[in-house]
């Protein structure tokens, strides 16, 4: 019997409060992290994770992939989301049932009802990779929240304000927390900090970051 998996599943969700409709659910995914990582490893192996480019031609120091209707993504064209990995000219891997699952409690919890997102993006960070500040504006809706599921290293995240200069707050987020940004905070500017050296149990020497959106 797996005893300690039990005994996740009845802690009840730290919630800390980062912005007027932004909550951080500490812990919300570990009792699922098991069937979260074999999922990811499915999708993976169909679309892998690869090296992007900003528009400007800057490589990104995380490296990229998705899954569900459409995936996010990036090069001297611009940001945008499409139905198609460009590495295989395929449709992206099928949204994983663990994920959309997860997403939707994890989105009630933080009181948005009825979210079901048509994509999701994954961000594998080594040591010293990070995300520099910006906005997400690529998504037509801006009334359903984002959800981000954090795995393996720890990170420092950067939550600022509606201006790239605005003062920022940095909310360190662990292996199976859970982000849910909604609202009026959705259109924050937002970045992670270079993670650092470390070996996570399960992941190794990564950040995973699973962001799951309604695109479409
Ligand atoms: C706050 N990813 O993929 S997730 C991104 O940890 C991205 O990989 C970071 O920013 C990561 O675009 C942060 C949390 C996140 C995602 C979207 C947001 C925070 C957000 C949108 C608005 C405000
Ligand atoms: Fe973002």
């Amino acid at each position: 019997m797996d005893l300690f998996a039990e005994q996740d599943l009845q802690q009840p969700a730290r919630v800390e409060r980062i912005g007027e409709q932004a909550l951080v659910l500490r812990g919300f995914a570990l009792p699922r992290v098991k069937e979260l990582l074999a999922a990811l490893d499915c999708v993976l192996l169909q679309s892998p994770l690869r090296q992007m480019h900003t528009p400007g031609g800057l490589a990104m120091s995380a490296r990229l992939s998705s899954c569900g209707d459409l995936g996010w993504t990036t090069d001297r064209h611009g940001y945008r989301y499409s139905p198609l990995d460009p590495l295989s000219s395929r449709p992206w891997p099928a949204m994983p049932e663990a994920f959309l699952v997860l997403a939707e409690a994890a989105a009630s919890a933080a009181g948005f009802s009825g979210f079901v997102p048509d994509a999701c993006l994954i961000n594998a960070y080594a040591p010293g990779a990070k995300m520099s500040l910006h906005q997400d504006k690529n998504e037509r809706s801006c009334t359903a929240p984002i959800v981000s599921i954090s795995l393996g290293l720890p990170a420092i995240f950067q939550f600022g304000g509606f201006e790239r200069s605005d003062p920022t707050q940095r909310v360190s987020l662990f292996h199976g927390d859970i982000v849910v940004w909604g609202g009026v905070d959705r259109l924050r500017f937002h970045g992670v900090m270079p993670i650092k050296p470390g070996h996570h149990s399960l992941l190794g020497e990564q950040r995973i970051n699973i962001t799951l959106r309604q695109a479409g």
